[in-house]
């Protein structure tokens, strides 16, 4: 068997310097096959890399765990790498590509002696697509190459696509030792690569996602004038057959895979509507000759977060990952099935947790916190095709239509539930705005509340003045533009309590949304934006008290002053390289709050 079975010279050479660096004992080119996939299942399971879950009622479906300090995307470990520190910008960790390559070579120098190295040819967006990109991920791990699989469009016919000599996104992964000290997830926009080791976590690894999709891709989009976001896509279909489609940024664990799929409240599916899920994650957008924004997303299945999946929250969900399905850190039951906080029926009354120790409910660790079954942070793995409301235009190069962007963020005060920008450039701004309460999507602080403009701050792969620079500039190049709007689902009341109950009932202002797309409902101009009259959002069957909906749609000048305070502090950190349109918005605001 040839070991670099490729004409592509640039791939065959990359490919033995790196078997050269990682020294593993066996090369193994993943084709995409059934029979492919099968061995290395059986094999996971031999080593116990997968758990087999039962087959009868999750057919399969296998369990994973990884190690307990590798649960979460390590944001202080990962960095941009390139020559010039100011092109990587104040919100990112730097390293000169030299010393980045010299540190991480030196974690990846023999790490993969007694392993196999699997070679992932991926493509993100469909294959031979003009918008897509492809990849070649090499790994020591079965779990990523397991995971690939239903991520990305990988095997055989990518690697079709490579031996027309094509140009690919150079992805190296090792496991290494699992040793957090010895972990760097670098990437080097200027040479197309990235390195990441010593980590075996979704975010961390699975380099077709965060890293090529959205850090690379960002990158790439703004010398090739396209958008690579944090969105979801969605196509809401209206009473009379229409289907709007949508692009919404909310940060980490802050509902986009939720929202992506909802099913229409009782009220509105009764009116017509019906939802159709593109994307849940990332979506690649261009301008098209039409001069309106498309929208594709480049992956192929969901990485989705586990705790509060359930038959209510998110029925799509719940069905979609019934079988071929990965799960990773949740909780193990008696009879081989899986369960998390928050899931379906009762709370099983033992079971393994995700750190493979045995668990009942109601256990506390020495400090007297809760111990959870699962991760704050389990997730699945799952094809989207599997998702009853997925879309039929997935395969389409082009994409859909954007008639709408949607911002938000996790925020107890300050946000109302919805409100509309004034046009692309304050649109712009709000984006740039963005802050949210940290999840546990990230290790670090919970709760806190940061920036997180376009939900992209982990995620930017250049300096962040000049990304709103190039959101800026798109604006200007479209002649259809879609509206920009904000929404929050998390204002609480004094207590704590959501006052929005949120999920599918998150319909009723995206149908707002809509309305206001096609000019068919007004709306309350205040300093901040345009907010829905109350009675303009259809609450048929909610029974949510007037003054609840008042509450959540009120504005408070005194806490937007405040807000703007630590505004300023956050666009400081770009110096003379913040776009001057953003600080005439913020200019504006001011005056708009005093007057
Ligand atoms: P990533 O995959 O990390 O990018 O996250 P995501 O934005 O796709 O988040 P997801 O939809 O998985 O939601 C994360 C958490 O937010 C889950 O615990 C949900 O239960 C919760 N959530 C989602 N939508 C809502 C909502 O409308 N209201 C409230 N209160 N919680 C929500
Ligand atoms: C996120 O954290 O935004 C995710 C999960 O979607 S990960 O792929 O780990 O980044
Ligand atoms: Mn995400």
């Amino acid at each position: 068997m040839d070991k670099f079975p490729t004409h592509n010279k640039k791939l065959a050479d990359w490919v033995k310097r790196m078997y050269r660096l990682c020294q593993p004992d066996d090369i193994v080119w993943i084709d995409g096959s059934e029979d492919q996939k099968k061995k290395l299942q059986d094999e996971c399971l031999a080593q116990g890399e997968l758990i087999l879950l039962n087959q009868q009622k999750l057919p399969g479906c296998f369990l994973h765990r990884t190690s307990p300090d590798d649960v979460a995307r390590t944001e202080h470990l990962t960095y941009i790498c390139t020559r010039k520190k100011r092109d990587a910008g104040p919100t990112n960790n730097w390293m000169s590509p030299q010393a980045a390559y010299r540190k991480a070579r030196s974690f990846f120098k023999g790490a993969m002696k007694g392993r196999t190295m699997y070679v992932i040819p991926f493509s993100m967006g469909p294959v031979g697509s003009p918008f897509s990109k492809i990849g070649v991920e090499l790994t020591d791990s079965k779990y990523v190459v397991l995971n690939m699989l239903i991520m990305t469009r990988a095997g055989a016919a990518v690697l079709d696509q490579l031996e027309k000599g094509v140009d690919f996104t150079r992805c190296l992964h090792s496991k290494a030792e699992l040793d957090i000290n010895k972990r760097l997830i670098l990437h080097f926009p200027e040479d197309n690569t990235i390195w990441s080791v010593g980590s075996g976590y979704g975010g961390n690894v699975l380099l077709g996602k965060k890293c090529l999709s959205l850090r690379i891709a960002s990158s790439m989009g703004r010398k090739e004038n396209w958008l690579a976001e944090h969105m979801l896509i969605m196509g809401i279909e209206e009473p009379n057959g229409h289907i709007e489609y949508i692009a919404a940024a909310f940060p980490s664990a802050c509902g986009k895979t939720n929202l992506a799929m909802l099913p229409p409240p009782e009220g509105l599916k009764r009116k017509g509507y019906r939802i159709w899920t593109v994307g849940d994650d990332i979506a690649w957008m261009r301008i098209d000759s039409d001069g309106s924004l498309w929208a594709v997303n480049p992956e192929t299945g969901f990485f989705g977060v586990a705790p509060g999946t359930n038959s209510h929250s998110n029925p799509n969900m719940v069905e979609t990952i019934k079988k071929n399905t990965i799960y990773t850190n949740v909780l193990l039951k008696p009879d081989g099935t899986v369960w998390w906080e928050g899931a379906d029926g009762d709370v099983p009354a033992s079971g393994i947790d995700w750190m493979g120790r045995p668990w009942k409910p109601g256990m506390r660790d020495a400090q007297g916190k809760p111990v959870f079954g699962a991760h704050p942070n389990s997730r699945f793995t799952t094809p989207i095709t599997q998702c009853p409301s997925a879309t039929f235009r997935l395969e389409q190069h082009h994409g859909v239509p954007i008639s709408a962007i949607v911002f938000g963020g996790r925020r107890q005060h300050l946000a109302p539930l919805v409100y509309e920008t004034f046009n692309w450039q304050h649109g712009v701004f709000v984006g740039a705005t963005m802050a949210s309460e940290r999840t546990a999507a990230q290790v670090g602080a919970l709760g806190e509340v940061r920036r997180d403009p376009m939900a992209m701050l982990p995620f930017c792969g250049y300096n962040m003045a000049d990304y709103f620079g190039h959101w800026l500039d798109m604006g200007k190049r479209m002649n259809k533009a879609p509206k920009i709007f904000h929404v929050n689902w998390f204002k609480t009341e004094a207590s704590g309590k959501f006052l929005w109950p949120g999920y599918r009932e998150n319909l009723r202002v995206l149908e707002w949304i809509i309305d206001r797309c096609n000019n068919k409902v007004g709306a309350r101009q205040t300093p901040i934006g345009y907010v829905p009259y109350p009675g303009d959002i259809d609450m048929t069957g909610l029974g949510l008290p007037e003054r609840t909906m008042e509450k959540l749609l009120e504005i408070d000048r005194e806490e937007w002053l405040e807000e703007l305070k630590s505004i300023k502090r956050f666009f400081k950190r770009f110096k003379k390289d913040l776009p001057v349109a953003l600080e005439q918005e913020y200019s504006a605001l001011t005056g708009r709050l005093r007057s």
